[in-house]
C-alpha cells in the first residue's frame, strides 16, 4: 500500500478566480460541514488541515478580485491572482505530498488541479494520473475560448506552449517533474473545445469519454486506463476529481454542468477500484459550487457527492 499509515492532509482551497462564477470557493468550507474529516477519520485515517489561502484575501469570489485580462497572446483571465493562489496551494500540496502523507485538495475550481499535478509530481516522478472530467482541461490562453484557467492545467502541468503562458506563472519552471503525455488518462470527457480535441489527438492521451464508458463498461474502463498509465501496476495514482463529470442529475450545483455524465455509481467505482489497488497517491474534489443550486436538495446532492468521493477512495466498501 502507498499510505500504510492511513495520514492524509486535507488541503483547503476556496478560490473561485479560475473562472467566473462566485460561489466555488465555499466548496471546501461545505465538504468539511458535511462531514469530510470525521467521515475520513471513521476509515481509520488520521486528519490533519492545512489552508494554504488563510488570510491572503484570495479566498472571495472572483468579483471582488482584480479584473485582469493578459491578451498577450489569446485570453487568460485574472492570471495574477490565478498564479499567486495556485503557487501556494502548490507548495501546500508538495509539502505533504514530501512527508508522505496522502494530499487530499478541496477545491474550490479546478484551476488549482496544476498546484496538485505539480506538487504531487514533485515528490513522485513516477506519478500517473487520472483526470475525472467532463472537460480535457488542456487549454492555453490562445487555445481557450474563454480564457478561464480553471480550463489550463493539465497544459499547464504539461509545460505545453510555455512561451505564450501569462508571465505571473513563471514559479512553475521551478517544480521538477512535468507530466508526461503517457501518465495522464480521462474518463468521463464529453464537452472538449476544438484545439483541446487536436491536442489530446496528437498527444496520445489516453482519453476515455462517455462513449467508452456507454461502450465497454466503466469496470473496463479503469481497466485500461490503468493499464495504459501505469502498466507495471506500481506508480502512485493521483484522481483530480471535477464533479461535474458526473451526471448534472447527482451534481447540479457546479459551474459547467454537461449532460450524459457518469452515474453516481460509475463515479464511485472509479475511485473505489483505485482505492482496491491500495495505489491512491492524491485526490483532488474540485468544482461544487452551492451558489449554482436552484434548491437545497440540489446544494446538499452535490457536496455529499463530494464526500461520498473521498470515502470511495478511502476505503469505504458497500458491503
Ligand atoms: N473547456 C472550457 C474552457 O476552457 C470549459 C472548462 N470548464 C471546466 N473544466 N469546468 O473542467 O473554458
Ligand atoms: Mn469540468
Ligand atoms: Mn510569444
Ligand atoms: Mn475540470
Amino acid at each position: 500500500k502507498f499510505y500504510p499509515t492511513k495520514e492524509v492532509t486535507i488541503i483547503s482551497a476556496p478560490f473561485s478566480a479560475g473562472q467566473g462564477k462566485g460561489g466555488v470557493e465555499k466548496g471546501p468550507g461545505l465538504l468539511l460541514k458535511h462531514g469530510l474529516r470525521e467521515d475520513l477519520e471513521a476509515l481509520g485515517w488520521s486528519v490533519s488541515i492545512k489552508e494554504p489561502l488563510k488570510g491572503t484575501g484570495l479566498d472571495v469570489p472572483p468579483s471582488e478580485l482584480e479584473e485582469e485580462f493578459d491578451r498577450s497572446h489569446g485570453i487568460a483571465k485574472r492570471p495574477t491572482v490565478v498564479a499567486q493562489a495556485t503557487e501556494r496551494v502548490y507548495r501546500a500540496v508538495k509539502e505533504v505530498s514530501h512527508q508522505k502523507r496522502l494530499p487530499l485538495t478541496i477545491g474550490g475550481d479546478h484551476s488549482i488541479g496544476v498546484s496538485t499535478l505539480a506538487g504531487f509530481l514533485d515528490a513522485n516522478p513516477d506519478a500517473c494520473v487520472l483526470w475525472i472530467d467532463a472537460h480535457a482541461d488542456i487549454n492555453t490562453p490562445e487555445t481557450s475560448p474563454s480564457g478561464n484557467i480553471h480550463g489550463f492545467p493539465v497544459a499547464l502541468a504539461m509545460g505545453l506552449s510555455r512561451e505564450v503562458w501569462p508571465k505571473q506563472f513563471s514559479w512553475l519552471d521551478e517544480a521538477k517533474n512535468k507530466l508526461a503525455a503517457d501518465r495522464i488518462a480521462y474518463i468521463g470527457l464529453r464537452d472538449l473545445d476544438p484545439c483541446e480535441k487536436k491536442r489530446v489527438r496528437e498527444l496520445g492521451i489516453a482519453a476515455y469519454s462517455m462513449y467508452h464508458v456507454d461502450k465497454y463498461g466503466i469496470a473496463k474502463v479503469v481497466e485500461m486506463a490503468l493499464a495504459r498509465i501505469n502498466p507495471t501496476g506500481k506508480s502512485p495514482v493521483h484522481i483530480s476529481y471535477d464533479v461535474d463529470a458526473l451526471d448534472p442529475l447527482f451534481t447540479p450545483a457546479t459551474g459547467t454542468p454537461v449532460r450524459g455524465g457518469l452515474t453516481f455509481r460509475e463515479g464511485m467505482y472509479i475511485v473505489e477500484a483505485v482505492a482496491e489497488t491500495g495505489n491512491l497517491g492524491a485526490l483532488d474534489i474540485v468544482e461544487c459550487n452551492p451558489d449554482l443550486a436552484s434548491t437545497d436538495v440540489h446544494e446538499i446532492d452535490t457536496i455529499t457527492a463530494g464526500c461520498a468521493i473521498a470515502k470511495s477512495a478511502f476505503g469505504e466498501t458497500l458491503v
